[in-house]
């Protein structure tokens, strides 16, 4: 825990203290918007006088601020430059005694079972995902299983909508393409989110962006069935999805597309995908719910 006042840590960081009010009216007793973050900024949670964090996380957020580690009932927070903070915090912590944790262990090997996990799809992306690649994920129930099996260790190579608003993906990936022309970028998309910007499948095949457009289809929106039964919701209607033809839609845009069915197929299929020098799809159906593996 750091141990000096969170003031020097503003002050050394060349950043700003913003602290809550405790005079203002109702639970959030924030102290906001003129002062708060910039582009590049960090945002960061500090104990001290209650503010109102979501507010400030989604204010610091549309300015533009990097990162935002607030929980909604924060203390104080600092605004200042990334680097520059972690910086600050180090020599604010000081030197520890504890022994550094223990590397997390790799991920279990996926279930065999037809269709694929999610695991096991992510796994192969995994296998064949190249040192220089880049991922645009919006796969919502496979989100974790990704994360736990790709390794992406270039910065710039992993984008995802902070929001949540799906039709992120699929044009995002083509920006991030253009931008980024000469390394491989693969777009992971579940088959409902695909449909929520689908006309970027001609973008893509109209100026030749080499996207691999990988598509896990469950013939659901999982993650909201998932949500569903957080919330206790029973019997919540429209979340089946049967017969959407990512594959033959993406086909009718002009990019070529497959469809894999085992772990060989969908090895040889990405391997393929990854290589060519035009826009292609592989789609796999995998197993309803979701996986955090
Ligand atoms: C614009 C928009 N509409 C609706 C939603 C609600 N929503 C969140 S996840 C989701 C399902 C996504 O389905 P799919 O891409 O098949 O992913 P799965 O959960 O099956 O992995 C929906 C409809 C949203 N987030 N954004
Ligand atoms: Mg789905």
């Amino acid at each position: 825990m750091i141990d000096r006042p969170a003031a020097w840590v503003a002050e050394a960081a060349g950043g700003r203290l913003l602290t809550g009010d405790p005079a203002a009216p109702g639970p959030n007793r924030a102290v906001v918007d003129s002062r708060i973050a910039g582009e590049g900024d960090l945002f960061f949670g500090l104990p001290g006088e209650r503010t109102d964090g979501g507010r400030f996380a989604s204010a610091a957020l549309e300015r533009g601020a990097w990162g935002v580690l607030v929980e909604p009932d924060a203390g104080d927070a600092l605004v200042a430059d990334v680097a520059l903070t972690l910086a600050a915090l180090t020599v604010a912590a000081g030197g520890s005694e504890r022994r550094p944790p223990d590397p997390r262990p790799d991920a279990e090997p996926p279930q065999e079972q037809t269709p694929l996990g999610a695991d096991a799809v992510h796994s192969t992306l995994a296998d064949v995902f190249p040192d220089e690649g880049i991922v645009v994920l919006e796969s919502p129930s496979s989100t974790l299983a990704l994360r736990n099996r790709v390794r992406i260790g270039r910065p710039g190579s992993y984008w995802f909508g902070a929001g949540g608003g799906l039709g992120f993906g699929l044009p995002a990936s083509l920006g991030v393409q253009l931008a980024e022309p000469d390394r491989p970028l693969v777009c992971v998309l579940g088959e409902g989110s695909a449909q929520y910007a689908i006309t970027g499948f001609w973008t893509a095949a109209a100026y030749g962006l080499p996207v691999t457009f990988l598509v896990l289809n469950n013939s659901e929106y999982s993650i909201l069935k998932w949500f569903a039964g957080l919330e206790s919701v029973e019997g919540a209607p429209g979340l089946d999805l049967p017969a959407l033809d990512c594959a033959a839609v993406a086909q009718s845009y002009g990019v070529r597309s497959e469809r894999a069915g085992s772990r060989d197929e969908l090895h040889t299929a990405l391997s393929g995908a990854i290589e060519a020098a035009e826009p292609r799809l592989v789609e796999v159906a995998v197993q309803p719910g979701m996986s955090i593996g």
